[in-house]
């Protein structure tokens, strides 16, 4: 059996302050082409579906196209919702959607819902597990007395489903999960949960694959088989340079080797860049030409005085300009201006500002530049002069 894993799609997601729609329906499209393609039979959706938990109306419209789309080209979907999700809004008619293929678990009251397909080998059994706090787990578990941990919330629900271990299983989760003393790579479109919110990788140690959502950076966690899939596009600067994908994978006969996947890169319309260095060599024909100017851009100008319209020219050159920022000796610099005691040459004020300068800027006023304060605090003193006289 071959099922495509697919991480956290934020559908309806604004960043910095572009909409996603578009590019997420493209996304989507494209994924369910390569999906047929690999001759995928079942959709996983890990988690975060929409972007937030009252989603819009074109958000939900396009889930809607999707599911729609999908059913139409013969998949079945299994999907969760993950921490942005209403468990709530997203089992809406999810008796009606079972029937067409869509399976999504209904709000969590203390057990887990399983898919079970079949295929040449046996049965699979796919767990959905809704995205889950201690608190949401603690009223149906009185008696295990459950605190604050994230494991042994987890732990009380998977000891309590009639998981067959001897048959192959697939869980399906929305959770920050550790492997040990291994740091995940994390990414700024992430909205950390707390510092308390890790659940250990060993709670999985029974299943064939684990379909993980809630990181945006695709990666195993611990061992092969316990994967985050990623999110469907790049959500922020500190994922551009990724590669985003889906997991596709391949369920064997039970054991060791059963479980074979590989990964499958989305093709969004339009990537997420940051380019670096001089305006004028970022909006150059050559720079232009090397890389689609359509994408998203994060411009990053080095500039030592940046031109007062650096971000017209690159708005013109960019029409996705993300934002502008500049990193130049005086931005990477921090100024110590305590450092400019009030002393002697506080009567020279050119001395000072000259201090001031080279502080803040980390170099030292250009003569072209000395020259014109020479002439402004010349006219100030003069004009000071004047006023004294009168
Ligand atoms: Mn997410």
């Amino acid at each position: 059996m071959k099922f495509l894993h697919v991480g956290d799609l934020h559908l309806g997601k604004m960043v910095n302050g572009f909409s996603m729609l578009e590019d997420q329906r493209v996304t989507l499209e494209r994924l369910l082409d390569d999906a047929e393609a690999a001759s995928v039979g079942v959709l996983v959706l890990s988690g975060d579906l929409y972007d937030r938990s009252m989603p819009s109306a074109e958000a939900v419209a396009l889930l809607d196209w999707f599911l729609t789309e999908a059913t139409a080209r013969g998949f079945q979907v299994l999907a969760i919702p993950g921490n942005h999700d209403s468990a709530e809004r997203v089992s809406y008619a999810s008796a009606l959607l079972e029937r067409q293929g869509v399976h999504v678990p209904p709000a969590f009251d203390g057990s887990l819902a399983s898919v079970v397909l079949e295929d040449e080998f046996g049965t699979v059994a796919f767990w959905l597990m809704p995205f889950l706090r201690p608190s949401s787990v603690r009223p149906f578990f009185e008696e295990k007395e459950l605190g604050a941990d994230y494991t042994e919330a987890l732990r009380c629900v998977l000891e309590a489903a009639p998981i067959d271990y001897s048959q192959r299983n697939v869980l399906v989760a929305h959770q920050f999960v550790l492997a040990g003393e291994l740091e995940p790579t994390r990414s700024d479109s992430e909205v950390a949960i707390g510092g308390v919110d890790g659940v250990d990788a060993a709670l999985f140690e029974g299943f064939d694959y684990v379909a993980l959502g809630h990181l945006h950076r695709p990666q195993k966690v611990g061992r092969e088989t316990v994967r985050y899939a990623g999110s469907l596009l790049k959500y922020s600067f500190s994922e551009a340079r990724g590669q985003k994908s889906a997991v596709l994978v391949s369920l064997g006969p039970k054991g060791e080797d059963g479980v074979d996947f590989s990964l499958l890169p989305l093709r969004p319309p339009h990537d997420l860049r940051e380019v670096e260095g001089p305006l004028e060599e970022l909006v150059s024909r050559e720079a232009l030409s090397e890389a689609d100017p359509g994408d998203y851009i994060h411009a990053i100008i080095t500039d030592d005085e940046p031109p007062a319209d650096a971000l017209a020219r690159l708005r013109a050159a960019f029409p996705r300009l993300m934002a502008m920022d500049v990193s130049n000796a005086s931005t990477r610099h921090e100024a110590d201006l305590s450092r400019i005691e009030a002393d002697e040459e506080m009567d020279d004020p050119l001395t000072l500002f000259e201090r001031f300068f080279e502080e803040q800027n980390a170099r030292p006023l250009t003569p072209a530049q000395r020259a014109v304060l020479e002439e402004v605090f010349e006219s100030c003193l003069v004009a000071g002069e004047g006023r004294d006289a009168s």
